[in-house]
């Protein structure tokens, strides 16, 4: 039985797009940073938050107002077991998405999985399986895809504009674990996975790669660095993961590039810079400045600004607000969560990041332990 609901629910259609908010029932499990982000998410895509479940009981019921939740669950398969939950979030660590997301769908809901999907390949496949065999979504925050610019840039690349892809480089760039004291779960390998940067960062730069260019990596070539080689209070503890990755790659197309991944970059804060040049000329896309993209030409370079009048169709579908009015974050995983409801409810909106991207960027993470493994070029599988 569901307590702590205040008033409610108003079960009516919405005038406007026909849906009810009981239309996505969700819950959270994780309430950090991303259970934030999500809740808000969930909400604005006209969705309720029917609970939340936290690492202890206490955890939860502290969180519960604080993400709007209706309900505390005493734990994830108190939560998993609910007959009132459709969807459930993991924002959990790395460590425990396979678990729980193959219990949520084993109990028959849909799940949103925060990224890394997992901490390595045989995990991710079997998620990808198990979402498969339920018959269910299961969605990953990718969700740098849904700014506008990113978009229009994926769409100019896919139209030819900017003529053969041949080169694609850039960084994800941030400095919050910058100095020896500064700690996180993502830091212990057992937690967040071998390779924290990559994971928590890196793969979100892939994606973009992947998803603008519209190609696939093919082989790489990385090496790693770990800046603080202990971390946390006093002496602190010795550290298994890295700071640093730097990636040489390889595109089926034939484009080759580079990336620098890093959590040690003094005042970038959270820098994903991705650059595409083909024959004819080259786009920017810089996630710190999100409502512009940047069109490099030999005669007359120019910086678009985000104005739903100029923006191609899908563009334009994520554009909330009119030009002049920035849009960011939020509106991005608002937008997330709100294609993986029409998904469920079986529409199917172009660039929804699932499982199976979740899957490949295992595979990528995978080529670049690998690569710093043995020091040469790794071939990247599926
Ligand atoms: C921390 O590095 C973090 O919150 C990532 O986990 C997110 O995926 C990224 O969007 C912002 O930074």
């Amino acid at each position: 039985h569901i307590t702590g609901a205040g008033e409610a629910p108003d079960t009516e259609p919405d005038t406007l797009t026909g849906r009810s908010d009981d239309d996505y029932r969700a819950a959270i499990i994780g309430t950090g940073f991303m259970g934030q982000v999500h809740s808000h998410a969930i909400r604005a895509a006209g969705g309720r938050v029917v609970g939340v479940a936290a690492s202890t009981p206490d955890s939860a019921r502290a969180s519960r107002r604080h993400l709007g939740a209706e309900h505390a669950f005493p734990d994830s398969h108190h939560l998993i077991a609910s007959d009132e939950v459709d969807v459930v979030h993991v924002c959990t660590p790395n460590h425990l998405h396979g678990r729980l997301a193959i219990a949520a769908f084993d109990a028959g809901k849909h799940v949103v999985c925060e990224k890394p999907l997992s901490t390595d390949v045989a995990t991710a496949e079997a998620m990808v399986d198990a979402a498969r065999g339920a018959e269910r979504v299961g969605t990953v925050p990718f969700v740098y895809r849904f700014h506008p610019m990113a978009r229009e840039a994926r769409e100019r690349v896919r139209r030819g504009d900017i003529g053969r892809v041949v080169l694609a480089h850039g960084s994800y760039l941030q400095d919050w674990l910058l100095r020896p004291g500064d700690d996180n779960w993502r830091v212990d390998p057992d937690l967040g996975g071998p390779l924290r940067a990559f994971g928590d960062i890196g793969s979100h730069w892939f994606d973009m790669l992947e998803f603008v260019t519209g190609d696939r990596i093919t082989r790489l070539c990385a090496q790693t660095s770990t800046v603080n080689p202990s971390r946390g209070s006093g002496d602190g503890r010795p550290v298994g993961t890295e700071d640093l990755v730097t990636v040489q790659f390889a595109l089926r197309g034939g484009a080759v590039g580079t990336s620098v991944i890093s959590q040690v970059s003094a005042g970038r804060k959270n820098r994903l810079l991705l650059e595409v040049s083909g024959t004819e000329s080259t786009l920017a896309f810089d996630q710190e400045q999100p409502e512009f993209l940047w069109r490099g030409e030999r005669e007359g370079s120019a910086l678009l600004m985000r104005d739903p009048d100029t923006l191609s169709p899908d563009a334009r579908r994520l554009a909330r607000v009119p030009a002049g009015h920035p849009q960011g974050y939020q509106d991005c995983f608002n937008a997330f969560v709100a294609d993986t409801r029409d998904t469920i409810v079986g529409e199917a909106p172009d660039g929804l990041p699932t499982f199976a991207d979740g899957l490949r960027a295992a595979h990528v993470a995978e080529a670049v332990l690998e690569s710093t493994r043995t020091g040469t070029w790794a071939e990247v599988r599926a």
